[in-house]
């Protein structure tokens, strides 16, 4: 088969110094950071649907890149040639895994038992791919929002034939999630929510949407599947309000349904500041609940109130993103670039640019939080920020060895309680930029 991305070499390491375009600066494989090699701690995704599908059509003019890959669009061909195109692109870059909706694989026919034939072959024919290498699926989804039927959603469609048929995109997305050694499956609920109070009945349509979940668990596992599903949050787009909120709003979702055992989290940067959250946030309630799965890798544009799925540029964001992975002692999933390159960015260098631009933001990312844990000033601080729970009064809180009556007592032979201390964050942003930049 002849190379797609011609005159792309296999990207190397060449470090911070270099000028060359087509190499890493901070991304460096084998490099041993916090007692792992950067590889492991990072394990980066190919979105299927941007990468290899988006090509630069919006609300205002079509596509502005060739993504035929030399096959016509629609196709299986094309299918195929996507296949080639995305295989060769994650070897010149040494990305391990990819993520995958059903529809991005092949072209939709209009009938399932036709899609699912072209999604046999095509699993075939990746799975072909994937011997002598060592790149996987990280994880699959079922695309339950673009197609018409899902107007009114997937599990909380009003329509149960709509649900049916959510049912049976789903289990052929599992199937072929398994098929391809994926680490996990995903929920991203784009058109579970509302447009208007007035239509809808939230409680059943929640009830409908954990049924679902609770089928695909079920489902999954019966046939072997052992990783973990995913609960994407966003607050809005494409619906004015999606049930999946944010990582809090998805985490009661789960516990209310008795989910939260088979389900973790995928956050996303983008869909968490939409959430009017930063991204650590997210990834702090997720973290703290024992539910930080995967990331979806990206950044949006604080001027615009949409999902700009940019690729990583923010080098501090991605450093408190690292802090956060770190501390919860890594990702059971990954680090999927669910982003696109700008509609101007549109040759085929331009794809290897982001992705050389998102890989590097996150290593230097995870050299910077493993930097500002070893310094230990922003650990220690918070430390002692809480040391008035270490004895006495406050250790009884802790330990629940107290009444309210005692609490009461305590306070009246106070009198006043001296203020609680300096929140000190302009020192701890200090100390963060002389990490960042020492
Ligand atoms: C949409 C989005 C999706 C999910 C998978 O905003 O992020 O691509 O990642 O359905
Ligand atoms: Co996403």
């Amino acid at each position: 088969m002849s190379e797609i991305f011609k005159n792309i070499p296999v990207i190397p390491y060449e470090g911070p110094k270099s000028k060359n375009p087509l190499a890493f600066k901070y991304y460096d494989a084998d490099r041993i950071v916090a007692g792992k090699k950067m590889g492991e701690h990072l394990p980066f995704a190919m979105a299927w649907w941007h990468n290899l599908g988006a090509a630069g059509t919006d609300m205002f003019g079509r596509d502005t890149a060739d993504k035929s890959f030399g096959a016509e669009k629609g196709t299986m061909e094309h299918a195929k040639a996507k296949v080639d195109a995305g295989f060769e692109f994650m070897q010149k870059l040494g990305i391990k895994y990819f993520c995958f909706h059903d529809v991005d694989l092949v072209p939709e026919a209009d009938d399932i038992k036709e899609t699912n034939r072209r999604l046999d072959e095509i699993s075939d024919y990746i799975l072909e791919k994937m011997k002598g290498t060592d790149i996987k699926c990280l994880w699959g989804t079922a695309n339950m929002f673009s197609n018409p039927r899902f107007m009114n959603g997937a599990g909380s469609s009003n329509s149960a034939d709509v649900f049916c048929f959510a049912a049976a995109q789903a289990k052929k997305a599992i199937d072929l999630t398994v098929k391809l050694g994926g680490r996990g499956y995903v929920f991203w609920g784009g058109r579970e929510g509302y447009e208007t109070l007035l239509n809808t009945d939230v409680k059943f349509e929640q009830e409908n949407i954990a049924t679902l979940m609770r089928l695909a668990v079920d489902y999954g596992r019966s046939i072997g599947f052992t990783g973990d599903f995913y609960i994407e949050p966003k607050p809005k787009e494409p619906m004015k309000h999606q049930y999946d909120f944010d990582a809090a709003t998805a985490i009661g979702f789960l516990r209310q349904y008795g989910l939260d055992k088979d389900f973790k989290m995928n956050i996303e940067s983008n869909h968490a500041t939409l959430a009017g959250h930063t991204f650590q946030h997210d990834l702090r309630i997720s973290a703290i609940n024992g539910m930080l799965g995967s990331i979806d890798a990206n950044q949006g544009d604080m001027l615009l109130g949409w999902d700009t799925d940019e690729f990583p540029f923010n080098v501090y964001d991605a450093t408190m993103c690292m802090y956060e992975v770190l501390k919860a002692g890594g990702l059971t999933g990954g680090f999927n670039f669910d982003a696109k390159n700008r509609r101007p960015s549109y040759t085929m260098e331009d794809m290897f640019h982001a992705f050389i631009l998102g890989m590097d933001t996150f290593a230097l990312g995870l050299l910077k939080a493993a930097e500002l844990i070893e310094d230990g000033r922003v650990d220690q601080f918070v430390e002692e920020r809480y040391a008035s729970y270490k004895t006495g009064i406050g250790a009884k809180i802790r330990s629940g060895e107290t009444t309210l009556e005692e609490l009461a007592a305590y306070a009246d032979e106070l009198g006043a309680p001296e203020l609680p201390g300096s929140g000190r964050q302009e020192y701890l942003e200090s100390v963060v930029n002389s990490v960042m930049f020492g």
